[in-house]
């Protein structure tokens, strides 16, 4: 089966894809085509990650799915959250990872979480899957790999940062990878023919 994944992540592309494996077969936008900006207006990830497929869906009548995600931080009233990719008002990561941790500043309290929505839209039905994975947020940024906030959070349980992991040990926890064993759960138990 093949499913479009809404998304102009190549990370998310990447991890999606890695942890899939050959369970479905997923095409990119450029695949299709696509190099539309797909409008994110939504207050959560849910409304986000169902536009993200009402969108291609409308414009490309193709089953697909797609990924909204972000990290809630407690001592901020669960921010960045939907805003993540552009909680500086810019999508420079370095400025809004900057702004995270001057907005923690020495504040004792960092728990955190990362959230992912994925939306499908298959057969003309609409279903959701959600992965969160608790932690917390270090006051400055440790490893190189992965993107985004993964620099600044590590997973409870660990000692190590996401960026700080192989993306083969990212993508055994991750909030995506919970959220992605759903979705293949659910293709693999319910809807491949
Ligand atoms: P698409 O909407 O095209 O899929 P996006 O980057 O805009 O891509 P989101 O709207 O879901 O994606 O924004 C989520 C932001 O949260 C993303 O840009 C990252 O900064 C951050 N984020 C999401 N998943 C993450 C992860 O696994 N590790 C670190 N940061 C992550």
């Amino acid at each position: 089966m093949e499913l479009v994944f809404a998304t102009n992540n190549t990370h998310k592309l990447e991890e999606v894809q890695a942890i899939v494996g050959d369970i479905f077969t997923i095409k990119s936008l450029a695949d299709i085509g696509c190099s539309d900006d797909i409008p994110e207006t939504g207050v959560t990830f849910e409304e986000n990650a169902k536009q993200k497929t009402d969108y291609l869906f409308r414009k490309y009548s193709l089953d697909c799915f797609g990924d909204d995600s972000g990290l809630e931080i407690d001592a901020l009233n669960k921010e960045p959250g939907v805003y993540s990719a552009r909680y500086s008002g810019s999508r420079d990561m370095e400025k809004n990872i900057d702004l995270v941790l001057a907005k923690l500043g020495d504040n004792p309290s960092r728990t955190a979480r990362f959230r992912t929505v994925i939306s499908l839209f298959l057969n003309k039905q609409q279903h959701f899957f959600e992965g969160v994975i608790e932690g917390d947020i270090i006051p400055e940024r440790r490893g190189a790999g992965g993107f985004g906030y993964d620099p600044i959070f590590i997973p409870q349980g660990y000692d190590r940062t996401f960026a700080e992991m192989t993306a083969e040990e990212k993508n055994q926890i991750s909030h995506r990878a919970i959220a992605v064993g759903k979705l293949a759960a659910f293709l693999k138990e319910d809807n491949v023919d």
